[in-house]
C-alpha cells in the first residue's frame, strides 16, 4: 500500500468519526471544478425529424420543445440543433437565405423563444448550427449584390472570366466544386462569375472582406444575445481561398492529383487554394472572443464545436493557437471515419488513444459515433453493439456526443428511390445505388412509439417515410421495458458524474482481436469497461491491469448479455460471451 493510499483511508475513518467528510469533500472538489460544458452530454436533434407538433409530417420548434422533458429524463444537459434558419431547402436548410431569421416550416420566433424558455426552465443548453461558408443564392445579400448593390456585391467573390483561343469565354480558373464541375458560375446581369464550393445555389462568401466577417460576427451576438449556449460550426475548412493578391491579383490554379483524368471531378485537384487555408483558424480564434464577450457579462462559457474532416493534427489547430483560444470542442470523428464493424480491436484501441495523445493537455476530448450525415451505429457496427458503443462515448474521458436515436439503437430506414430527397442522393441519378450516397437513411423520423408514424406525426405522409420495426423499437416500449438500451444509457449518464468518469485517468487494452477495455481510476476507486466487438465468446485476464486482482461487480450489462447487474466476476479469467458489452467495479 502506497502513502497516498493509506492517508486516502486515514482521512475516511476520521471523516466518519468527526463528520468533516462534507467540508473536505469540497475542499478537494473545488481544485478541479468543472463547467457545465466539460461535463454534460450533447444530443444533436435534426429538427425535421424529431417531432411534428402540427401534423403536415416535418418535425417542427414547438415539437422539440415538447419533447425537452424527455431529454432532461436521460440525462441530457445540452442539445444542438441543425439548420432552423429561412432557407430554400436545396439542402435542408443548409442553405441559407436568412441568418436573422427562423425557417416558416419550423416555426416562428416566438416558439423559438419559447423552445429557449422551457429549456432554462429545465437547465437545457441551447446549440445552434452555424453555416458559414455560403449564402443560399436567394439570400437578400445575393439578390442585392445582383442589383449593384455595392455593399452587397463585395460580400461575394466575382472574377471576370477569360476568353479561350477560340473566343469563348471561359471561368477565371481551373478550381472545381465539392459536387463537381466547375466552382464558378457567370451572372449575366453582373457579366462576371462568382465563386461557389458546393451547389450553384450556395455562392460563397469573400471572408476577406472585413464587413462579412463583422456580419457573420453579428450573426452570432445575435443568436448568442436570445440566450443561445453556443454554436456548432458546419464544415469551416472551405471558408478561406487563397489570398489573390500574393498571386498578382489572380486566384492560382490548383495542382493536378493524378487520382482521376476527369476535370469535372472534385478529386481531379489537390485543393491547396480552397481548404485548410491558414485565415481559417484565425476566423474561429476571432468567433471564440465573440463567445467570450458573452461569458465575460454573465460568466457563463458559451460553447463551440467545429466540424471539419481532416486530419487529426488540424483538427488540433482549431482548440487555439499560443495564447489565442479556439473552439472547446472540435468534433472528433474517429468513430465514425476510422473504423468500422470489421476493425479489430486494435484498431477501436488505436483511434481512441489517437485523439487522447494529440490533444493538447489542458483541453478536453469529445467523442461522436453518428450525426445527420452518416449511417447509424446499428447498420455501420450491428445493433448488438449499440451499448458498447455508448458505453465507450459516455465513459471515455471527456465529452459525449449523441446523434438523436442512438440512445434507443435505431437503425437505418429504408428509403425508396422515389422517396429519396437529400441532393446527395438524388444527384447520383442512380435509382440502384443512390442510397449509398444518400443522408436520408439516418434522417428518418423519430420513433417515439407504436402509433402512427413511430409517434412523430399525424400527417398521412411524413417527409421522410419511418423505419421499418418502429412497432417494437421506440421510446415507449424502451421505457417500459426492463433491459432495453435507453435504460442502459440512462445508467451510463448517471454513472458519467461520478469522479472515476469525471476526474480519473484511462487506460485502454485490445486483449486480442476482438475484445477492447478501458479503465478509469480515482481515488482508489476502479472501473473496466469491456467490449467484445465480435460473435466469438472470449476468456480475459483482467489482472493485466495494476491493482485489478480478485473480484469486480458486474455494474452495466448490454441487453443480452448473460450476466446480470450487481453479480461478482472473476479478474484473473473472466468469461466474455459473443458481443458482449460491460462496465465491471473492482470490489474493495
Ligand atoms: C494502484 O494502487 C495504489 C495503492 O492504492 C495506488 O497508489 C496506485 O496509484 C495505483 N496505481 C494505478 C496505476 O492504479
Ligand atoms: C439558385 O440556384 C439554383 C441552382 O442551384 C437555380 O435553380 C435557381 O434558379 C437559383 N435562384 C436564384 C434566385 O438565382
Ligand atoms: C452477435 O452479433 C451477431 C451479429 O449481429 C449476431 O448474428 C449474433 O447472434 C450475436 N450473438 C449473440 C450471442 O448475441
Ligand atoms: C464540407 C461541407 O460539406 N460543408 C458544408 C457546406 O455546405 C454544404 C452544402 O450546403 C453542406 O452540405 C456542408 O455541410
Ligand atoms: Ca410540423
Ligand atoms: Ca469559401
Amino acid at each position: 500500500m502506497t502513502i497516498a493510499s493509506s492517508k486516502a483511508i486515514a482521512i475516511k475513518s476520521k471523516m466518519k468519526t468527526l463528520l468533516l467528510f462534507p467540508l473536505l469533500f469540497l475542499v478537494v472538489q473545488a481544485g478541479n471544478e468543472l463547467e457545465w460544458w466539460e461535463t454534460t452530454i450533447y444530443y444533436q436533434i435534426y429538427p425535421r425529424s424529431f417531432k411534428d407538433s402540427d401534423g403536415d409530417g416535418i418535425g417542427d420548434l414547438n415539437g422539440i420543445t415538447s419533447k425537452l422533458e424527455y431529454l432532461k429524463e436521460i440525462g441530457v444537459g445540452a442539445t444542438w440543433l441543425s439548420p432552423i434558419f429561412k432557407s430554400p431547402m436545396y439542402d435542408f436548410g443548409y442553405d441559407i437565405a436568412d441568418f436573422y431569421a427562423i425557417q416558416d416550416e419550423y416555426g416562428t420566433m416566438e416558439d423559438f423563444d419559447n423552445l429557449l424558455a422551457k429549456a432554462k426552465e429545465l437547465d437545457i443548453k441551447i446549440i445552434l448550427d452555424f453555416v458559414p461558408n455560403h449564402t443560399s443564392n436567394e439570400s437578400v445579400w445575393f439578390q442585392e449584390a445582383l442589383k449593384g448593390h455595392e455593399k452587397y456585391y463585395d460580400y461575394f467573390l466575382w472574377e471576370d472570366g477569360v476568353v479561350d483561343e477560340n473566343g469563348n469565354l471561359q471561368p477565371p480558373n481551373n478550381w472545381v466544386s465539392v459536387f463537381r464541375n466547375s466552382a464558378w458560375e457567370y451572372k449575366e446581369e453582373v457579366g462576371k462569375y462568382y465563386l461557389h464550393q458546393f451547389v450553384i445555389g450556395q455562392p460563397d462568401l469573400n471572408y476577406r472582406n472585413p464587413d462579412v466577417v463583422e456580419e457573420m460576427k453579428n450573426v452570432i451576438r445575435f443568436w448568442l444575445g436570445k440566450g443561445v449556449a453556443g454554436f456548432r460550426i458546419d464544415a469551416i475548412n472551405h471558408m478561406f481561398e487563397a489570398d489573390k493578391e500574393m498571386y498578382g491579383g489572380q486566384f492560382p490554379d490548383e495542382p493536378r492529383t493524378g487520382y482521376t483524368d476527369n476535370p469535372d471531378d472534385y478529386e481531379y485537384l489537390d485543393h491547396i487554394h480552397t481548404r485548410d487555408q491558414d485565415e481559417t483558424y484565425d476566423m474561429v480564434y476571432q468567433w471564440r472572443e465573440v463567445f467570450d464577450e458573452f461569458k465575460e457579462k454573465d460568466g457563463v462559457t458559451r460553447v463551440m464545436m467545429t466540424e471539419a474532416y481532416a486530419t487529426p493534427q488540424l483538427i488540433m489547430r482549431y482548440f487555439g493557437e499560443g495564447e489565442r483560444e479556439g473552439a472547446q470542442i472540435p468534433f472528433n470523428f474517429a468513430l465514425i471515419s476510422d473504423v468500422d464493424e470489421k476493425s479489430s480491436a486494435a484498431e477501436i484501441k488505436y483511434a481512441l488513444d489517437q485523439f487522447l495523445t494529440l490533444k493538447p493537455l489542458d483541453k478536453q476530448a469529445n467523442w461522436v459515433t453518428g450525426n445527420h450525415d452518416n449511417f447509424r451505429v446499428a447498420s455501420r457496427f450491428s445493433p448488438k453493439l449499440v451499448d458498447g458503443l455508448n458505453m465507450i462515448v459516455l465513459l471515455l474521458p471527456g465529452i459525449g456526443v449523441t446523434y438523436m436515436g442512438e440512445e434507443i439503437g435505431m437503425v437505418d430506414g429504408f428509403v425508396s428511390w422515389e422517396d429519396t430527397v437529400d441532393p446527395r442522393g438524388c444527384n447520383t441519378n442512380d435509382p440502384i445505388n443512390y442510397w449509398q450516397s444518400s443522408r436520408d437513411p439516418e434522417r428518418t423520423p423519430f420513433q417515439w412509439s407504436a402509433e402512427q408514424n413511430a409517434g412523430f406525426s399525424t400527417a398521412p405522409k411524413t417527409w421522410l417515410p419511418v423505419a421499418e420495426g418502429y412497432e417494437t423499437l421506440n421510446v415507449q416500449a424502451q421505457l417500459e421495458g426492463e433491459r432495453t438500451h435507453l435504460n442502459v444509457y440512462k445508467t451510463l449518464a448517471r454513472l458519467r458524474t461520478e469522479d472515476a468518469f469525471r476526474h480519473g485517468r484511462y487506460e485502454s487494452v485490445a486483449f486480442n482481436s476482438d475484445v477492447f477495455a478501458f479503465r478509469r481510476w480515482h481515488n482508489g476507486e476502479i472501473y473496466i469497461v469491456l467490449v467484445n466487438f465480435r460473435d466469438v465468446s472470449h476468456t480475459v485476464d483482467l489482472t493485466y491491469f495494476e491493482n485489478v486482482t480478485e473480484e469486480l461487480e458486474v455494474v452495466v450489462t448490454d441487453i443480452q448479455s448473460p450476466k446480470s447487474t450487481g453479480s461478482i466476476v472473476h479478474a484473473s479469467h473472466l468469461y466474455v460471451a459473443e458481443n458482449e458489452s460491460l462496465v465491471l467495479k473492482v470490489v474493495n
